[in-house]
């Protein structure tokens, strides 16, 4: 890894390069085939990649066992070509029929069963990838109708599934990644408080941690880098989803910094000062094509946000720390924004 890169590793996910479908409108681009995105993202700089279940192995509700490690065997062996580390699996229980009503908090037991089980057979392809870790998004875990759940019931029964996780694979980690709506109206574990109190209420706290994205704690109405700051003082912080979001709209997932780059300094501020990617953890960059981008060049949005990331940073380092002190000791903080703007716009101070 270059100086400039310090000790961070960088990932995404096969869904980050996509065809531009929208509830809206059709997909607009051809389909990139895995092995494809993998050259790519080693030749943009990228160490790894994250894993839903079937972006490893397609449809794995209808794969047998041995079918399921032939198939994550053959994504491995693409990875070790390219040098690349599978991140994290994890589980997409909100697409299939049993989850329309939510995954481990359905109100029917058959289907909890199915997303207790599915879950099981994400932590096996997990293995056979040689994951770092699970990732949770309980994209249905709440309600569009208050009276259809108990919310105090659907925490028990999230933490009921996750310590049955926990025991099936003594060596997992799970870290939950909160969003406080979308596609629900609105999630049980919203915040990385939820995510983090649900943490200690597992069996095995220490198993347990959270990965923060930019755009979920900006839905929330919240800044990313307090949420980070909040996880990191938890020492639960174990990856990062970083993109950028227009306030509060849908899940927006743009580039890193494309609409406010002085919180994406701060973000990597909190990362970087707190020594976050010391122990290996990951910056995952989860952006989105833009759909009006042409199809020989839609990967621009992740080595854009790998390069605002590395851009950021040496902004981060380079900030002048004694004339921050001394900012805070006059408690003249209008001229700490002036520092801060003038600083982020290379205007000499
Ligand atoms: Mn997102």
């Amino acid at each position: 890894m270059s100086d400039k890169q310090g000790v961070y590793r960088f990932s995404f996910g096969p869904w980050n390069i996509d065809e531009g479908a929208d509830p809206f409108g059709p997909p607009v681009r051809q389909p990139i085939a895995f092995a494809d995105k993998a050259r790519k993202a080693r030749e943009m700089g990228f160490h790894g990649l994250q894993f839903h279940d079937d972006d490893a192995v397609e449809d794995p509700d209808r794969k047998s066992a041995s079918q399921i490690e032939n198939e994550a065997t053959e994504v491995r062996k693409i990875l070790d070509q390219e040098g690349l580390v599978p991140e994290f699996v994890a589980p997409r229980l909100w697409f299939a029929p049993e989850t329309i009503d939510g995954a481990y908090t359905n109100n029917d037991p058959a289907c909890r069963q199915y997303a207790i089980d599915r879950s099981k057979k994400a932590v096996d392809i997990m293995r056979i990838l040689g994951a770092e870790y699970m990732v949770l998004w309980l994209a249905r875990e709440g309600t569009y109708i208050r009276e259809s759940k108990s919310p105090n019931e659907q925490i028990l029964l999230i933490r009921d599934a996750i310590n049955e996780l926990l025991d099936y694979d003594k060596d997992l980690r799970i870290l939950i990644e909160p969003k406080p709506n979308e596609p629900v109206d609105s999630a049980i574990v919203s915040t990385a408080g939820h995510a983090i109190a649900m943490g200690y209420m597992t069996k095995d706290p220490a198993r347990v941690g959270c990965l923060i994205e930019t755009a979920h704690s900006m839905l929330a109405g919240l800044d990313p880098s307090d949420d980070m700051g909040f996880a990191l003082a938890h020492e639960k912080l174990w990856s990062v989803h970083l993109n950028d979001q227009g306030g509060l709209k849908f899940d927006q997932d743009k580039s890193f910094g494309s609409y406010n780059l002085r919180h994406a300094f701060n973000q990597v501020r909190v990362l970087d000062e707190a020594g976050y990617g010391h122990n290996g953890e990951w910056v995952g960059l989860d952006v989105k094509t833009m759909r009006t981008q042409k199809q020989e060049v839609s990967w621009k949005h992740l080595s854009n946000s790998l390069k605002t990331f590395q851009f950021v940073l040496e902004k981060v380092r380079s900030l002048d720390k004694s004339i921050q002190r001394q900012l805070i000791q006059e408690r003249d903080y209008e001229e700490l924004d002036r520092y801060i703007l003038n600083h982020l716009m290379g205007v000499p101070y």
